[in-house]
């Protein structure tokens, strides 16, 4: 930890999931604090740090960022190698709109409607779940991702020949997927449940699933 970097947050969010892949895929060490921003006890560092004690908040020296896709662009800068942007802006406006996409649309129908409602309402929140918007998520919105996904595809990638922004951020949330005991069906959408499979077992997001698994058993048994 040469640099002194620092990530607050729960892994099991997708925008500290992101930073973590991201700082990972260019070989970064740093140190995980975890904070669960709805819950007490917050580090006091965290606390004077983070404007909208949102989650992740990132320090470097003695600098803080907050926001996953402002920290995103910081590390891109600040640690060119391995690159996730592409040099053509075109491309690179590609795969800034996949990681956009993720954050908003993705994350909506994954992250509030079924991941929340499914996995966190009866383990962590211990309430009935909000059975419609389960119904909404998997009947309605996720199938509309999948379909706007399986035609984007063309390549091993969503975004030209290598990894980028857009895999990070995408490939998070078919994390959080797995996790509510949800697959894509490759007899539906061919291309997408081949991009997932190729995609998860890439070194970097293997490294990523290996150590959140203990965590998400604890949750989902
Ligand atoms: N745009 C922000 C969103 C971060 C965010 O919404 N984090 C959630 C957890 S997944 C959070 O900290 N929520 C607490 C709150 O809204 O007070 C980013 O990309 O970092």
């Amino acid at each position: 930890m040469s640099q002194n970097l620092a990530l607050f947050g729960a892994p099991i969010s997708p925008f500290v999931r992101k930073v973590r892949l991201v700082l990972a895929y260019k070989g970064l060490d740093y140190e995980q604090v975890n904070v669960v921003p709805f819950g007490p006890d917050k580090p006091v560092e965290f606390e004077e740090n983070s404007p909208l004690g949102k989650i992740p908040l990132f320090r470097t020296g003695d600098q803080y960022i907050s926001d996953s896709e402002v920290i995103c662009a910081y590390l891109e800068k600040a640690f060119p190698e391995n690159p996730l942007l592409p040099e053509d802006p075109i491309l690179a406006a590609r795969a800034l709109w996949f990681s956009q996409y993720a954050s908003t649309v993705m994350i909506t129908a994954i992250g509030a409607h079924l991941f929340a409602e499914r996995v966190l309402a009866p383990f962590v929140f211990k309430r009935e779940p909000i059975e419609a918007d389960i119904k909404l998520a998997v009947e309605t919105e996720i199938p509309a991702i999948l379909d706007y996904l399986e035609g984007e595809l063309t390549d091993d990638f969503l975004v030209g020949n290598s990894m980028t922004f857009a895999d990070i951020m995408v490939g998070g949330m078919f994390m959080t997927l797995h996790y509510c005991n949800e697959r894509v069906d490759a007899a539906t959408h061919p291309k997408v449940a081949a991009y997932v499979e190729r995609l998860l077992s890439e070194p970097v997001f293997a490294k990523t699933i290996a150590e959140e698994k203990t965590m998400m058993q604890a949750f989902i048994g």
